[in-house]
């Protein structure tokens, strides 16, 4: 069984949000038209509580997009964004959510970063996604959303882990970094998921 993971398809992550993905919004009709072809569609949602860890704002004399140390952790320091209830933390409004039978969120502690929709950046606390697609016997994960060098390859690099068959369909994401994600696609592919385009899915 298939199922399409839509990675972080929020606001904050379109042109003019927060932490803007360049062309970010060209992706959500590609997304739209993807959906009628799975059998489950399912969401993560970047879900962060006011003074996260992760934001810039909460530290003292650093920079955004800065790198430090947190926790022995690489951590890149973001302007704030997809706060908990916020504007910035919606989907985008022309999202058909319709199809999307559950969501999962992570950002959720405060201390801590979760790039991947499975485990935190630490990998110490599980989302309960593996589960949840294990039990509906999915097999096969396809990919798409924001961004592409972040929450979507880290989700794909645990995914892999977990034993799934992953496809990024590489029309339906954007990256921050060109150069980021031409590394990310080098190792998703060296970790033996797959790069298609969606008007190449054979289903
Ligand atoms: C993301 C940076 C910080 C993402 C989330 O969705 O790719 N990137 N938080
Ligand atoms: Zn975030």
């Amino acid at each position: 069984m298939n199922a399409l993971v839509i990675i972080d398809v929020q606001n904050d992550f379109m042109p003019g949000g927060a932490l803007a993905v360049p062309n970010g919004d060209e992706i959500v009709p590609i997304i739209n038209d993807l959906q009628a072809k799975f059998e489950l569609v399912i969401a993560t949602q970047d879900w962060h509580p006011a003074g996260h860890a992760s934001f810039a704002s909460t530290h003292e004399e650093v920079n955004e997009f800065e790198v430090i140390k947190l926790d022995g952790l690489d951590q890149v320091l973001w302007p704030e964004h997809c706060i908990q209830n916020s504007e910035g933390a919606k989907f985008h409004s022309d999202l058909k959510s319709s199809k999307i039978e559950t969501i999962f969120r992570k950002g959720t502690d405060i201390k801590i970063d979760s790039y991947s929709g499975f485990y935190d950046n630490a990998h110490l606390k599980s989302t309960g996604l593996t589960g949840y697609l294990k039990e509906k016997k999915v097999e096969n994960l396809y990919f798409v959303g924001l961004a592409a060098e972040y929450c979507v390859y880290f989700s794909i690099k645990d995914a892999i882990s977990e034993g799934f068959n992953c496809v990024l369909l590489e029309d339906a994401t954007r990256a921050l970094n060109q150069v980021d994600f031409e590394n990310a696609r080098i190792d998703i592919l060296r970790k033996g998921g797959k790069i298609i385009k969606s008007g190449d899915l054979d289903f």
